[in-house]
């Protein structure tokens, strides 16, 4: 079997904001085309493309309309053709964004769906009696974007299922006609070139009694009929959404014998720091994050593969997150990129990133976009919770963070668009850029590159054994990654105090120093304020 996505480092591109090429003030496609000498001068082996799919754009896309077009939006079909052919050219992959749990409201489906309960596409979607109190919903199930998740649907009296916003319809995959309308789409894409899709929370698509977090008793099935219909000897690669994923879970998804997935994206480590909801903060410390980490390395060691993230459209910038966005910005940030990209897995790394990006720091509700921001504020402020308390929730925690323009240089929209924004720039973009970072070998950007650069030329870290050293240090990470006579010690002070990384082995001391974050310094294992560094030896 060919795994060469195993030695790979995935992009994200999140097209809305990635680079406007029209002036109205949205990414497009050809945007994205004129900037491939960014991706290709960093490394990257795949793109990840967020839908570009026909859509009333409730979601930003993650409520398809049109499965097998583009929207005018972002340009066109022949946009999308010769993106994929401009990347081949380059050596670099496609991977499309696939949401097969749902549909938009205004996708035809729907409409027919709709129209009667006589209607031949009426079990395509989850169509369901009022409850017994008369006009109540069938059962208490909560959208994830705020509120119930049935939406009374006049036409005919009935509500349907909407695990996300109400114009997000989720499709019922016990019809086989659904499942095999969604191989044809595939298919589709596949004969077009695509090299292989990120499926959007495709554990939703078999429905358990419990909750609404899917993983129900048919998922498995499915997966292996996509296999067998789609993905099967085509070497391509399949990453599934998995919101609540398992270690075992993702191990079974991931085994290559099973014939389901490559990759699962699981969400436990970007958990840690959250209460109840994500909207709850809660204290996160470094042992439970790197304790984390281990348990995924360890539980797919043998079988299956990890996923490596930090950062993407749905999740804070990782520097104001977890580093520290303030005064060790660079330092935090290229830390952190060190830890991840050190594991054993395939890193994903979400536009901005690699630039350091920050989080937006919006301070009213004007300056947010996202419906699930949106929805949350205008839910608990009606309830009764204080605004200021929940601005300070979505500044923290709103996906909008993620999603301002990329900061391309330091001119007035950022050398993202001669236009206003549809979303407003980060205000630290004239410090923040890619042109200030192209040329410097302390940026971010440069260290990216290097550690992209690391995992196609040492076998060690692609494939190497993990194992945690210091599992309970407060300020310290660190880790070794073995592979045959090769072993890496990677070793991260997470923390802006000076400490001594104590590692078992003291033998460390004089090994071949093969990358650090911060230029000079005394070398050894002593780090100063959020330093790392990766030192190598043959045993
Ligand atoms: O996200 C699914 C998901 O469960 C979360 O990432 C969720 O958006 C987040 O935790 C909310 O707090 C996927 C897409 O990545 C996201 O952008 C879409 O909005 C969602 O599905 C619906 O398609």
């Amino acid at each position: 079997m060919n795994e060469w996505w195993r030695t790979a480092v995935v992009y994200q591109v999140w097209p809305r904001s990635f680079q406007d090429s029209d002036g109205d003030g949205v990414g497009d496609l050809p945007g994205v085309l004129q900037r491939l000498d960014h991706l290709s001068d960093l490394g990257v082996d795949v793109v990840w493309l967020s839908p570009v799919f026909p859509s009333p754009q409730v979601d930003n896309g993650y409520d398809v309309s049109n499965y097998q077009d583009v929207d005018p939006l972002f340009g066109s079909l022949a946009d999308l053709d010769a993106l994929i052919q401009a990347l081949h050219a380059r050596g670099m992959r496609l991977v499309l964004d696939v949401v097969l749990n749902h549909t938009s409201d205004q996708h035809p489906w729907f409409i027919e769906s709709r129209g009667s309960r006589e209607s031949p596409k009426r079990d395509w979607y989850w169509w369901r009696a009022p409850g017994e109190v008369p006009g109540a919903e069938p059962n208490a199930w909560q959208s994830l974007f705020s509120g119930s998740a049935w939406q009374l649907d006049d036409a005919t009296g009935e509500y349907y299922l909407h695990t996300f916003a109400r114009q997000q319809p989720d499709l019922n995959w016990e019809s086989p006609q659904v499942r095999a309308a969604m191989a044809e789409m595939l298919c589709w894409w596949v004969d077009r070139g695509v090299d292989g899709f990120r499926l959007d929370v495709i554990s939703m698509i078999s429905k358990a009694p419990a909750n609404l977090l899917g993983f129900g008793p048919r998922l498995h099935d499915y997966l292996r009929e996509l296999h067998e219909a789609v993905f099967a000897e085509k070497g391509l690669l399949t990453i599934g959404e998995t919101p609540g994923i398992s270690v075992a879970q993702a191990q079974r998804m991931t085994d290559p014998a099973r014939r389901e997935l490559d990759l699962v994206l699981e969400f436990e480590h970007v958990s840690l720091d959250q209460g109840a909801t994500k909207w709850e903060a809660r204290q996160l410390g470094l042992p439970r994050l790197k304790q984390c980490f281990a348990r995924w390395q360890e539980g797919l060691a043998g079988t299956g593969w990890n996923s490596l993230y930090w950062n993407n459209h749905d999740q804070p910038r990782a520097v104001s997150r977890f580093g520290d966005d303030g005064e060790h910005r660079v330092a935090s940030a290229t830390t952190l990129a060190t830890v991840l990209h050190l594991h054993r897995g395939t890193p994903f790394v979400f536009q901005g990133e690699e630039l350091g990006m920050r989080n937006a720091g919006f301070t009213a509700l004007a300056d947010y976009r996202d419906v699930e921001s949106i929805n949350h504020y205008e839910a608990v402020v009606s309830a009764g919770q204080a605004p200021h308390e929940v601005l300070a929730a979505l500044q923290r925690m709103s996906r909008d963070n993620a999603r301002t323009p990329v900061q391309w240089d330091g001119s007035v929209h950022a050398g993202f668009s001669t236009a206003q924004p549809w979303i407003a720039v980060n205000q630290d973009h004239v410090e923040v850029n890619a042109a200030a970072q192209r040329e410097d070998p302390q940026s971010v950007l440069a260290h990216y590159r290097r550690l992209i650069a690391l995992r196609h030329d040492v076998p060690a870290v692609a494939l190497g054994e993990f194992a945690l050293l210091l599992p309970d240090h407060e300020q310290v990470w660190a880790f070794t990654r073995t592979h045959l006579d090769v072993q890496l010690l990677v070793v991260a002070n997470l923390s802006d105090r000076e400490v001594e990384a104590d590692v078992p082995d003291t033998g460390w001391a004089d090994a071949e120093l093969l990358l650090g974050n911060l230029p000079g310094g005394r070398g050894g294992l002593r780090l100063r304020p959020w330093e790392s560094r990766v030192l190598r030896r043959t045993r």
